[in-house]
């Protein structure tokens, strides 16, 4: 029955009252971007959903230090090939575990983080922000410039939707399907704790 485990992961991570759900667009307008590429605010037991509208680009955990090398126990999201005519897009959802440090995340598609800065952050501090992560991506070369999402401070207590079935905990991506009405939820992962 992994169906009915992987149904009720998700019917716990969409269902926790007081998690807020970030959208995030992947490739806008056939841009090298995440719109936006930085959200501030997030707290565990939130979620944050990817929507790919374009080319062929990936949501893939990385490092403040290395912006665009995969991180070991990483998730990623993999790539999600979008037709240009495409009327449907695919959606990739994370739930964050823990967000007292915060996560760093990169395009895998060469040379998308590098040369575009093709980057995302959640929660990013005043030491170690976006600007400085985008930058190191770049080599210092110009990359794109940040919107920043601010969340509300929900301080939740007890939505680490964590009726995670610890399996689902280490490689990150399960994969999933579920119709939403014009996007294809096609995966959850779920991002825990690192010390960095
Ligand atoms: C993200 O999208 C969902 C579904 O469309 C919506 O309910 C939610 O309010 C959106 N989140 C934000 C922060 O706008
Ligand atoms: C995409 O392009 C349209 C038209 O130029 C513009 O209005 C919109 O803000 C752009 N969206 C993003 C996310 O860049
Ligand atoms: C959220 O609110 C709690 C309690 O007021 C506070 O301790 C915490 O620092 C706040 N977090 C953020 C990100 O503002
Ligand atoms: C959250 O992650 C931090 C490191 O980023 C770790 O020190 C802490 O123990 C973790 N908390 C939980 C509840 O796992
Ligand atoms: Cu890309």
């Amino acid at each position: 029955m992994r169906f009915a485990t992987l149904a009720a992961v998700a019917a716990s991570l969409f269902s926790a009252a007081s998690a807020v759900q970030y959208n995030v667009t992947v490739g806008p307008n056939n841009t090298n971007t995440y719109d936006p590429s930085s959200i501030t605010g997030v707290v565990a037991g939130d979620v944050i959903s990817f929507r790919f509208v374009s080319k062929s680009h990936s949501v893939t955990q990385s490092t403040f230090d290395q912006p665009c090398v995969a991180r070991a126990g990483g998730v990623d999201s993999g790539f999600f090939p979008v037709d240009a005519a495409a009327t449907s897009f695919p959606e990739w959802t994370i739930q964050i575990e823990n967000a007292s440090a915060p996560l760093w995340f990169f395009c895998a598609r060469a040379p998308h983080c590098t040369a575009a800065g093709m980057v995302f952050a959640i929660n990013p501090t005043a030491e170690r922000t976006f600007q400085a992560f985008q930058a190191t991506a770049t080599g210092g070369a110009a990359g794109n410039t940040g919107t920043t999402t601010t969340g509300t401070n929900t301080t939740t207590t007890g939505t680490d939707g964590g009726a995670a079935d610890p399996a689902t905990t280490d490689s990150g991506a399960l994969s999933l399907s579920a119709h939403k009405l014009t996007t294809m939820l096609v995966g959850i992962a779920l991002v825990a704790g690192f010390s960095l």
